[in-house]
Order: structure tokens, then sequence, then C-alpha cells
């Protein structure tokens, strides 16, 4: 029996790194690992520290023990049906996800998600306070749960509490929307460290405390430390990655570069595979991608006959009316380019709306001749860094959007602006065509970016510095 109460460490999060899928007779369900980012970055550093994991288990109305799972203890946190919409759905991902992308699309304010949003991030901590040992290090994670840091550290002041975004966050002007800004900051405010993923999204962090509460402007040698009575929060930016190493040795290996040649033969054998992996989510730039390629096709830039784009989309906010809609753009973007370039048997765009296994997805990253990656904005973008560690080979063209916090690692990508198609279209075509030599020398100067800052580096960093801003 493993012991799932008082850890030293722990992760607090919106979904634990698992989802239960309802038993269809009724019965107790059984676990999945869940996809997405955090899950992703994390799970190294929790088994490497025996910590736990506090989170909601992804189904409504279901009460559950702490219990341990692969390994991983888990604390699950009850959410009813009406919280997950108003929490989840309403305030997380209609008001603050479009607000702090940029607002690409218009964020809703609705008073009751707010009041659910209040509600539900005093249950995150309730139950970390609880899970917590005397002292313990409690990191917090993303814009769901924005308030715990403060709540948390009114319930147990002994804590050290962390919290990293994995969104954008904002420029004031966008910020200052909001109903409830000055409750977010406070709300942060409650860690001892604050990590974003660019040192733009801290700046406006800072200027936002000294705006909205009047906080002093940060202190000589304080590392743009933010003053909160008696008390120093520390604010940086943390630069999130991938597990370099593995990708990279994965994607090397003999069975992925046998599947990675099978993939390109399935696909036709064109002379090149281009690729977009992504949620699918509005922010993501899939449509952009998309009408670029349809008009180079149609101006006869890029040849049908010799090229092949996959797009893996994993189904996303499934209920939420700009998702839906986003579905049938996309759909339909890719029914209009294989109907008037497409042949019997052979596709131009390969479209798959459903998560891909890890193994596959590897092969599909290392027989890819050009990945896009066009967010509109995006925190980091891990897609991007997963292609750079399979391309250790000096092979393969990124393009991707200045507007992905990886473009301020990922310098020698070939970087565009995706709100202009003119110059989405140009950095296709260069990354198609770009000779060999050159396309090399870039793609070799990004892999040793990627290995020297994986995600191990990122999370050993943040924690250190987390200790540090504690004592
Ligand atoms: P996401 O918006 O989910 O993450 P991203 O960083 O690209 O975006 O991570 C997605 C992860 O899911 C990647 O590991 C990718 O391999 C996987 N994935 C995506 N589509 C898939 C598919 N069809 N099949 C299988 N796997 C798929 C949020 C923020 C990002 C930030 C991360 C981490 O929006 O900006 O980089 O958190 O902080």
């Amino acid at each position: 029996m493993t012991n799932t109460t008082s850890s030293d460490f722990l992760v607090v999060a919106n979904r634990l790194p698992v989802d239960l899928e309802p038993d269809p007779d009724g019965g107790p369900g059984t676990w999945h690992r869940s996809p997405g980012g955090l899950v992703t970055a994390l799970e190294p550093i929790l088994r490497q520290t025996n910590g736990a994991w506090v989170g909601w288990p992804g189904t409504p109305d279901v009460d559950l023990e702490p219990f341990v799972e692969d390994g991983l203890t888990l604390h699950p946190v009850r959410l009813t049906e009406t919280e997950v919409a108003e929490y989840y759905e309403g305030f997380s991902n209609t008001s603050l996800w479009p607000l702090y992308h940029d607002a690409v699309v218009t964020p809703t304010f609705d008073r009751s998600w707010w009041k659910t949003y209040v509600q539900v991030n005093e249950r995150f901590a309730r139950a970390a306070a609880q899970a917590a040992a005397p002292g313990a290090t409690v990191w917090v994670h993303d814009y769901q749960l924005q308030l715990v840091p403060r709540m948390l550290r009114e319930m147990r002041p002994d804590l050290t509490i962390g919290f990293f975004l994995h969104i954008p966050f904002p420029p004031p002007e966008l910020f200052l929307q909001l109903p409830w800004r000055r409750e977010i900051i406070e709300g942060l405010l409650g860690a001892d460290l604050v990590g974003f993923h660019l040192p733009g999204g801290a700046d406006n962090f800072r200027f936002l405390t000294r705006r909205l509460l009047s906080a002093p402007a940060p202190r000589p040698g304080s590392a743009g430390a933010v003053e909160v009575g008696d008390r120093l929060v520390r604010v940086g930016a943390y630069p999130i990655s991938i597990d370099s190493a593995h990708i990279d040795e994965q994607s090397r290996s003999a069975s992925t570069q046998l599947r990675a040649k099978q993939i390109r033969v399935e696909l036709g054998d064109p002379d090149t595979v281009l690729l977009g992996v992504d949620r699918l989510d509005y922010t993501k730039g899939i449509d952009i991608r998309l009408e670029a390629l349809r008009e180079l096709l149609e101006e006869g830039t890029l040849d049908p006959e010799k090229i092949v784009m996959v797009q893996l989309a994993t189904p996303s906010r499934e209920r939420l009316t700009a998702y839906a809609q986003l579905r049938d753009d996309v759909e339909r973007q890719v029914g209009n380019i294989n109907g008037k370039f497409g042949r019997l048997g052979r596709p131009v765009v390969h479209y798959l709306h459903r998560p891909v296994d890890r193994d596959e997805l590897i092969a599909m990253y290392a027989c890819t001749d050009t990945m896009l990656v066009t967010p509109l904005r995006d925190g980091m973008n891990l897609v991007a860094k997963e292609y750079v560690a399979c391309h250790g080979d000096g092979s393969g063209a990124l393009v991707l959007s200045e507007f992905a916090g990886a473009a301020w690692e990922l310098r020698r990508a070939h970087l565009v602006n995706p709100h202009d198609l003119d110059a989405v279209k140009r950095a296709i075509v260069a990354a198609v065509t770009e000779e060999p030599a050159v396309k090399a020398r870039r793609m070799r100067s990004m892999h040793t970016q990627v290995m020297k800052h994986d995600v191990d580096r990122w999370a050993r960093t943040f924690l250190d510095d987390l200790r540090a801003a504690r004592s």
C-alpha cells in the first residue's frame, strides 16, 4: 500500500494526468493517461521526487478517494456538471482563454461563471492544504487556478507556493478588460514565485501589480520581485520544454525510422510531406496554414502531385460554440482542397480528428519535411520543440509563428507573422525549397537549443528559484 497522505511535493492542476472513462454498464470505469502539454512536461519530475498530484479526473460528479495509478499518487477533486460548465468551459475557456490569447475570439464575461470559478478554486486550495505535509512545496499550474496561491497561503502559511502560467499573460490593455482583474492579480501574488514562459509575460504582470495594487516598483537588485506588504514575490520567465533526450533517441530508433518510411509510402511517396499537429483550437492557426496551402496549389507554386499535407487535430473543448465552428471551418477547408486538387486514392490533405499515439506521432515528425506551426498566439508550443528534437540529423524544416513562445528560442526557424498570409506562403515555399545544407545548419542549431534546454532543466530551474524565493 502506498501512502497517499501528506506529500512534501504537490502539483495542483485543473486535470489529473489520467482520465476516468465511465463504464457503459455503470461499473467503476477505467483510467487512461490523458493527453496534453502539462502531463508531458511534469511526469518525469513527479516520478523523480515521489510527489503527488491534485486535480479533476475529467468526469463530473464522481467522488473518489486519493489513489495511486501507475506509480503516481493522485488526489481527485470533485466537480459537478454545472461547475464544469461554469468554471471550466465558462470562465476558464470562454473568458480567460480568449482574453489571454490576444482576444482572437471575443471573451465573454459572466458573473455567475466568476462565482463558480472562485468556489472551485477554493476547493482545489482546500484539497492541496489537506494533502500537503508541513512545510511542503506546492506547485500550482495554469489559468484555471489563479486564485489558489492566495487561498492556499491563507489556509497554510507554512507552505512554499509556486505558480506557473502555461498560456501567455496578456498585455495590460487587454487584461484590464477583466472585471475581476484585481482579484486575479491578488490571487497570483499569494505565491512565492510566479512564473511565465517569456519575459514579456513577467513584465506585463509586474506592471499590473503597480497599476492595480500600487505595488512599489521592484527594488534594484531584487531581480524584479514584487513587494506585497512584508512579503517579496519573485516573478520570472521559465520557457517550458520537452523530454528532449527521450524524443531524440526514440526518433533515431530502427522501429521509428522504419515506420517513418512506411508512412511516406502510405502517403503515396510524395516529394514533400508537410505536417500540422495541434489541439483543434482557434488559437493554433490551422485555418491559416490550410488557406496558405490552398492558394499555393491554386497558383501552381506547389504541385499537388508532389506534395502531401497531414493535419493531426486532437478534439478539444467540443461543447463550446467557437470550437464547433472551427471544426466545421477546418473540415470544409480540407474538403475544398481535396475536392479540387486530390485524385482517387490521393488526397492532398490527410486530416485526422483524433489523438495519435506517441510512437506514431514521433514517426510522423521524423518523416516530415516541413512542419507548420502557425498559431495566432501560443504560450510556448511544444509541438515545435518535439519536431526539432526528432531532426538531430539536420533534416527537416520548421515554419513557426512569431507569436508562439517557442519563437523566442527557435530563432533559426522560418519565422512568420501568421496574420500575413503572403508571408506564411513565402515561408512555406522557402522551407520546402531551401538548399539541404542551409536547412541542416538551421535545424542543427535549433536541435542543440532544444537538447540543452529540456523539461527537466525547466522544472529544476523553477523549483530552485522557488526554494531561493522562500528563503
Ligand atoms: P497546448 O495548447 O495543448 O498546451 P502544446 O504545447 O503544443 O499545446 O502541447 C500539445 C501536446 O499535445 C504536445 O505534446 C503534442 O505532441 C500533443 N498533441 C497535440 N496534438 C496531438 C495529436 N493529434 N495526437 C497526439 N498528440 C498530440 C498548453 C499551451 C502551450 C504550452 C503548453 C505547455 O497552450 O502554449 O506550450 O501548454 O506549457
